[in-house]
Order: C-alpha cells, then sequence, then structure tokens
C-alpha cells in the first residue's frame, strides 16, 4: 500500500464517520421531535380507549342512571323471547330482575323497545332497546305460576314465544 492509497484510505474512513455522525444527530433529532407527538398520540389513544371501556362497561353494568342491585336475576329480552323464560322467587320475597334487552332500535316494530307485563300483579315495564333495567317487585303471597309476556313483537301476547313464567314457592 503506498502512502497516497493509505492516506486516501484513511480521509474516506473520516468522511465516512462524519458522515456517520451526522446521520445518528439526525436520527437523534427526529426521535426527540418525534417523542412528544408518540406521546400525544398514546395519551389520545388512552383517552378514547377508556371513554369505550366506561361506555361498552357502562351498558353492561346497569347503565343510564338505573343500578344494578347485587344477586339481582338476569333477565335477557329479544326477538327469541325471555331468558331464562321461568323466573323463581319465595311468596312475599322481594324480586331483583336485572332486565337485558339486546335488540336494536331499527330490529324491533316497537322501535326495539321490549316489555314485561304480569296482569296479575299490574306490573308493565318498558325495556328500552340495547338498555339494561334493574326492577323490584313483590312476588305475590300465594305459591303459583304466574305469567308475564312482552306485547311489543312477534306477535306479542298471542304468540307463545314472548311469554314466561315467575314461579312462587311457599
Ligand atoms: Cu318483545
Amino acid at each position: 500500500m503506498t502512502t497516497r492509497a493509505a492516506r486516501r484510505a484513511h480521509l474516506r474512513e473520516q468522511v465516512e464517520e462524519q458522515q456517520g455522525q451526522r446521520q445518528r444527530s439526525e436520527a437523534e433529532a427526529k426521535r426527540r421531535a418525534t417523542l412528544p407527538r408518540v406521546v400525544a398520540f398514546l395519551l389520545v389513544a388512552a383517552v378514547i380507549l377508556g371513554g369505550g371501556t366506561y361506555l361498552a362497561a357502562s351498558v353492561f353494568i346497569g347503565q343510564r342512571g338505573t343500578t344494578a342491585v347485587a344477586g339481582a336475576v338476569p333477565v335477557r329480552l329479544s326477538m327469541a323471547g325471555f331468558d331464562p323464560k321461568v323466573i323463581n322467587a319465595k311468596a312475599g320475597q322481594t324480586v331483583n330482575l336485572d332486565f337485558w334487552n339486546t335488540d336494536n332500535a331499527m330490529h324491533l316494530d316497537g322501535g326495539g323497545v321490549h316489555t314485561f307485563i304480569m296482569d296479575s300483579q299490574h306490573i308493565y315495564v318498558k325495556i328500552p332497546a340495547e338498555a339494561r333495567l334493574a326492577y323490584s317487585f313483590t312476588a305475590p303471597t300465594t305459591p303459583g305460576d304466574y305469567d308475564f309476556y312482552c306485547n311489543t313483537c312477534c306477535g306479542g301476547k298471542a304468540s307463545p314465544t314472548m311469554h314466561g313464567t315467575l314461579h312462587v314457592t311457599a
């Protein structure tokens, strides 16, 4: 290797090193500029996700001002009827129900509303579309089977699908 070639190689190394340093500092500057944006994005994402989670949770944990009663029986209302179809209770006991309408407003003729009607107990409850609603009443003091039904869809009272039974024991 001649001295000139060696010097040229050395020069090239120096240039390459300088370029490398410049690239590194540029990358560093970019990273510093990006960091606040990433943090801001994460904050926004967290707020949106948090809000979404809160909304989703509120659908399941007694929403729209209703308080879910501990130990309440979840009763799902849909086009398929009541689930469960039989609700058990002791005579004279307070029955705590946690209605849950899984149909949306577009889905049903009656604006998505289902009803829980017990003529014998003079109960008429409207459960709005896609809503949860806590409802309590006192079971009849006489043991027996008491019919309840929904009259806002699927043929209403005339349809066996939309009926259920309150089974009262002594
Ligand atoms: Cu219904």
